[in-house]
């Protein structure tokens, strides 16, 4: 059985995961709108991982006797300037839903809860995959800069870059 703390703060964590879907989705959106295709389809495959990610602590939080509760959700931004912006934006991000994670880990061992710090080690190890895979793409995107011909071949070899789940 899952504590009223460990429920509350499980419940904020799915709602941070569900806004992170909804986030990559809008980015998906302004690249499609622009012609990057390929970064279109990178962005509207992170945001489905997302959503799983979101359903995984979903269905964890029912099954241990809690409740999950879906919330409303905060609107995502919807223009982005430029395309460094945008994953500079994705980057910083993941920081952020990193240290949500960190925090929601403390709080299982606060709570004595040792099942659901095994649960969340998951979380932790795709964290540290999906930090490392955005910080690839903002550095090829940061080297490519203003040049055409580079942002062509990223836009069509970007698909390729996606985090193993
Ligand atoms: Fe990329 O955040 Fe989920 O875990």
């Amino acid at each position: 059985m899952l504590s009223k703390k460990l429920e509350k703060a499980l419940n904020e964590q799915i709602r941070i995961e569900a806004e992170s879907s909804q986030v990559y989705l809008s980015m998906a959106c302004w690249a499609e709108v622009k012609g990057l295709e390929g970064v279109a389809g990178f962005m509207y495959g992170h945001s489905d991982e997302e959503r799983m990610h979101m359903l995984k602590l979903v269905k964890y939080v029912n099954e241990r006797g809690g409740h999950a509760h879906i919330s409303a959700l905060k609107a995502p931004k919807t223009e982005f300037g430029t395309l460094q912006e945008m994953f500079q934006e994705l980057y910083d991000h993941e920081i952020f839903v990193s240290k949500s994670i960190n925090e929601l880990v403390h709080v299982t061992l606060e709570e004595k809860d040792y099942a659901t710090h095994n649960f969340l080690q998951w979380y932790v190890a795709e964290q540290l995959e999906e930090e490392a895979l955005a910080r690839t793409v903002l550095d090829k995107i940061n080297l490519i800069g203003n040049d055409k011909g580079g942002l062509y071949l990223f836009d069509r070899d970007i698909q390729q870059l996606t985090v193993e789940s």
